[in-house]
Protein backbone atom coordinates (compact mmCIF):
# COMPACT_ATOMS: atom_id res chain seq x y z
CA UNK A 1 0.00 0.00 0.00
CA UNK A 2 0.78 3.38 -1.07
CA UNK A 3 0.75 6.19 1.76
CA UNK A 4 -0.49 9.35 0.64
CA UNK A 5 0.90 12.54 1.76
CA UNK A 6 -2.26 13.84 3.88
CA UNK A 7 -0.50 16.06 6.12
CA UNK A 8 1.83 18.05 3.73
CA UNK A 9 1.40 21.99 3.55
CA UNK A 10 1.29 23.93 0.01
CA UNK A 11 5.16 23.92 -0.23
CA UNK A 12 5.11 20.21 -0.29
CA UNK A 13 6.78 19.53 2.83
CA UNK A 14 5.30 18.15 6.37
CA UNK A 15 5.01 20.81 8.95
CA UNK A 16 7.95 21.06 11.53
CA UNK A 17 6.32 22.80 14.63
CA UNK A 18 8.99 24.33 17.28
CA UNK A 19 8.44 23.43 20.74
CA UNK A 20 10.84 25.27 22.29
CA UNK A 21 14.26 26.33 21.48
CA UNK A 22 15.56 22.76 21.52
CA UNK A 23 12.49 21.10 20.94
CA UNK A 24 10.92 20.17 17.03
CA UNK A 25 7.83 18.35 16.02
CA UNK A 26 8.09 16.96 12.87
CA UNK A 27 3.99 16.41 11.84
CA UNK A 28 4.00 12.78 10.59
CA UNK A 29 7.32 12.45 9.83
CA UNK A 30 7.51 8.64 10.97
CA UNK A 31 4.14 8.08 8.10
CA UNK A 32 6.18 6.84 5.06
CA UNK A 33 7.75 3.81 7.96
CA UNK A 34 4.62 2.95 9.30
CA UNK A 35 4.51 -0.66 8.07
CA UNK A 36 8.67 -1.50 8.69
CA UNK A 37 7.85 0.42 12.44
CA UNK A 38 4.96 -1.86 13.00
CA UNK A 39 6.04 -4.85 11.82
CA UNK A 40 9.63 -4.32 13.40
CA UNK A 41 8.23 -3.65 16.45
CA UNK A 42 6.27 -7.07 16.48
CA UNK A 43 9.52 -8.77 15.97
CA UNK A 44 10.93 -7.41 19.20
CA UNK A 45 8.52 -7.90 21.43
CA UNK A 46 8.82 -11.51 20.26
CA UNK A 47 11.72 -11.68 21.33
CA UNK A 48 11.96 -9.01 24.10
CA UNK A 49 8.71 -9.30 25.58
CA UNK A 50 6.65 -5.95 26.79
CA UNK A 51 6.21 -6.18 30.50
CA UNK A 52 5.74 -4.09 33.31
CA UNK A 53 8.44 -2.34 35.01
CA UNK A 54 8.90 -2.10 39.05
CA UNK A 55 9.31 1.76 40.27
CA UNK A 56 12.08 1.99 42.64
CA UNK A 57 9.55 2.43 45.20
CA UNK A 58 7.46 -0.50 44.16
CA UNK A 59 4.55 0.85 42.03
CA UNK A 60 4.03 -1.56 38.98
CA UNK A 61 4.37 0.63 35.71
CA UNK A 62 1.08 0.88 33.65
CA UNK A 63 2.69 1.41 30.64
CA UNK A 64 4.29 -1.85 29.31
CA UNK A 65 7.62 -2.11 28.21
CA UNK A 66 10.56 -3.24 26.22
CA UNK A 67 14.00 -2.20 24.34
CA UNK A 68 16.14 -2.88 21.53
CA UNK A 69 19.68 -1.18 21.24
CA UNK A 70 23.03 -2.60 22.68
CA UNK A 71 21.04 -0.89 26.09
CA UNK A 72 17.85 -1.09 26.94
CA UNK A 73 16.56 1.16 29.90
CA UNK A 74 14.73 -1.14 32.95
CA UNK A 75 13.60 -0.36 36.24
CA UNK A 76 13.26 -2.31 39.76
CA UNK A 77 12.81 -2.03 43.21
CA UNK A 78 16.77 -1.48 42.86
CA UNK A 79 16.51 1.63 40.67
CA UNK A 80 16.52 2.88 37.19
CA UNK A 81 19.01 2.09 34.97
CA UNK A 82 20.56 0.79 31.57
CA UNK A 83 21.43 -2.89 30.84
CA UNK A 84 22.92 -4.67 28.25
CA UNK A 85 20.97 -7.69 29.07
CA UNK A 86 17.76 -8.11 29.53
CA UNK A 87 16.56 -9.01 33.26
CA UNK A 88 13.80 -10.96 31.85
CA UNK A 89 15.39 -13.32 28.78
CA UNK A 90 18.92 -12.91 29.91
CA UNK A 91 19.69 -12.05 26.82
CA UNK A 92 20.97 -9.03 25.24
CA UNK A 93 18.12 -7.14 23.84
CA UNK A 94 17.13 -7.60 20.22
CA UNK A 95 19.47 -5.08 17.77
CA UNK A 96 18.28 -2.02 16.46
CA UNK A 97 16.26 -2.50 13.15
CA UNK A 98 18.07 -0.50 10.35
CA UNK A 99 14.22 1.15 9.61
CA UNK A 100 14.40 2.65 13.39
CA UNK A 101 18.13 4.02 13.13
CA UNK A 102 17.55 5.52 10.03
CA UNK A 103 14.39 7.32 11.14
CA UNK A 104 16.12 8.42 14.54
CA UNK A 105 19.36 9.87 12.73
CA UNK A 106 16.83 11.33 9.78
CA UNK A 107 14.53 13.03 12.30
CA UNK A 108 17.58 14.89 14.57
CA UNK A 109 19.27 15.57 11.64
CA UNK A 110 16.03 17.26 10.19
CA UNK A 111 15.51 19.45 13.63
CA UNK A 112 19.09 20.29 13.78
CA UNK A 113 21.42 17.46 15.80
CA UNK A 114 23.62 15.98 13.24
CA UNK A 115 24.84 12.71 13.58
CA UNK A 116 22.91 11.44 16.16
CA UNK A 117 23.41 7.47 16.59
CA UNK A 118 20.92 5.92 19.27
CA UNK A 119 22.20 3.24 20.89
CA UNK A 120 18.92 2.55 22.91
CA UNK A 121 15.09 2.26 21.98
CA UNK A 122 13.18 1.73 25.10
CA UNK A 123 9.54 0.78 23.47
CA UNK A 124 6.33 1.98 25.15
CA UNK A 125 2.60 1.00 25.04
CA UNK A 126 0.26 2.46 26.24
CA UNK A 127 -3.81 0.78 26.99
CA UNK A 128 -6.20 2.84 28.00
CA UNK A 129 -6.42 4.21 30.97
CA UNK A 130 -2.53 4.14 31.60
CA UNK A 131 -0.37 7.12 31.86
CA UNK A 132 3.10 8.35 32.54
CA UNK A 133 3.73 10.65 35.04
CA UNK A 134 5.62 13.81 35.17
CA UNK A 135 9.95 12.98 35.37
CA UNK A 136 12.89 14.08 33.58
CA UNK A 137 15.35 11.55 31.58
CA UNK A 138 18.60 11.85 32.99
CA UNK A 139 19.68 8.65 33.09
CA UNK A 140 22.12 8.93 29.63
CA UNK A 141 25.68 9.82 29.86
CA UNK A 142 25.47 12.98 28.09
CA UNK A 143 22.77 15.28 27.85
CA UNK A 144 23.89 17.26 25.18
CA UNK A 145 22.24 14.08 22.98
CA UNK A 146 19.21 14.87 21.73
CA UNK A 147 15.86 12.35 22.65
CA UNK A 148 13.85 11.32 19.44
CA UNK A 149 10.59 10.46 20.03
CA UNK A 150 7.83 8.39 17.73
CA UNK A 151 4.12 7.90 18.51
CA UNK A 152 2.36 5.45 16.90
CA UNK A 153 -1.41 4.15 17.21
CA UNK A 154 -4.41 6.27 19.23
CA UNK A 155 -3.80 9.89 20.08
CA UNK A 156 -2.39 10.97 23.61
CA UNK A 157 -1.47 14.12 24.91
CA UNK A 158 1.64 14.62 25.83
CA UNK A 159 2.85 16.88 28.98
CA UNK A 160 5.50 19.25 28.20
CA UNK A 161 6.64 20.97 31.33
CA UNK A 162 9.93 23.07 32.92
CA UNK A 163 13.36 22.09 34.57
CA UNK A 164 11.17 21.87 37.78
CA UNK A 165 8.40 19.23 38.50
CA UNK A 166 6.10 22.37 39.88
CA UNK A 167 6.43 24.32 36.48
CA UNK A 168 4.03 24.60 34.37
CA UNK A 169 2.79 22.28 31.74
CA UNK A 170 2.10 22.57 28.25
CA UNK A 171 -0.29 20.03 26.22
CA UNK A 172 1.04 18.54 23.00
CA UNK A 173 -1.52 16.54 21.20
CA UNK A 174 0.50 13.89 19.34
CA UNK A 175 -0.53 11.48 16.81
CA UNK A 176 0.02 8.63 14.59
CA UNK A 177 3.28 9.12 12.79
CA UNK A 178 4.46 12.26 14.97
CA UNK A 179 8.03 12.69 15.46
CA UNK A 180 8.95 14.78 18.55
CA UNK A 181 12.99 16.17 18.92
CA UNK A 182 14.09 17.20 22.18
CA UNK A 183 17.47 18.63 22.88
CA UNK A 184 19.62 21.75 23.80
CA UNK A 185 17.57 23.66 26.87
CA UNK A 186 14.86 21.16 26.13
CA UNK A 187 16.86 18.42 27.29
CA UNK A 188 15.78 17.75 30.75
CA UNK A 189 12.21 19.30 30.83
CA UNK A 190 10.32 17.60 32.92
CA UNK A 191 7.33 15.40 31.03
CA UNK A 192 4.65 12.96 30.76
CA UNK A 193 1.79 11.37 29.03
CA UNK A 194 -1.87 12.28 30.24
CA UNK A 195 -4.00 8.92 31.00
CA UNK A 196 -4.85 7.50 27.52
CA UNK A 197 -8.65 7.10 26.39
CA UNK A 198 -10.31 4.44 24.48
CA UNK A 199 -9.76 5.08 20.87
CA UNK A 200 -9.13 2.76 17.84
CA UNK A 201 -5.89 2.49 15.30
CA UNK A 202 -6.55 0.59 12.09
CA UNK A 203 -3.13 -2.05 13.33
CA UNK A 204 -2.87 -1.20 17.08
CA UNK A 205 -6.07 -1.61 18.40
CA UNK A 206 -6.83 0.00 21.47
CA UNK A 207 -2.50 1.44 21.73
CA UNK A 208 -0.49 3.90 21.70
CA UNK A 209 3.02 2.61 21.46
CA UNK A 210 5.79 5.62 21.53
CA UNK A 211 9.54 4.41 20.88
CA UNK A 212 12.22 6.86 22.20
CA UNK A 213 15.27 7.03 20.44
CA UNK A 214 18.12 7.82 23.02
CA UNK A 215 22.62 7.34 23.33
CA UNK A 216 22.81 6.32 26.24
CA UNK A 217 26.44 5.08 26.66
C1 LIG B 1 10.87 16.05 26.72
N1 LIG B 1 8.07 8.65 27.01
O1 LIG B 1 9.96 6.95 27.85
S1 LIG B 1 8.44 10.59 24.70
C2 LIG B 1 9.99 8.10 28.33
O2 LIG B 1 5.30 9.21 24.96
C3 LIG B 1 8.94 9.06 27.93
O3 LIG B 1 6.08 7.42 25.88
C4 LIG B 1 6.94 9.45 26.62
O4 LIG B 1 8.90 10.12 28.44
C5 LIG B 1 6.04 8.64 25.74
O5 LIG B 1 10.85 8.51 29.11
C6 LIG B 1 7.33 10.73 26.02
C7 LIG B 1 8.87 12.23 24.57
C8 LIG B 1 9.99 12.76 25.39
C9 LIG B 1 11.08 12.04 25.71
C10 LIG B 1 12.13 12.66 26.36
C11 LIG B 1 12.09 14.00 26.70
C12 LIG B 1 9.92 14.08 25.73
C13 LIG B 1 10.95 14.70 26.39
C14 LIG B 1 13.14 14.66 27.35
C15 LIG B 1 13.06 15.99 27.65
C16 LIG B 1 11.91 16.70 27.35
FE1 LIG C 1 10.74 10.50 29.51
Amino acid sequence: MTNLPLFENETGTRRNEPLGPGATLLHGFALADETALLDAIKAIADDAPLRNMVTPGGFVMSVAMTNCGTLGWTSDRRGYRYTEIDPITERPWPSMPACFTALATGAAATAGFESFIPDACLINRYAPGTRLTLHQDKNEQDFSQPIVSVSLGVPAIFLFGGLKRSDKTRRVPLVHGDVVVWGGPDRLRYHGVLTLKENHHPGLENYRINLTFRKAG
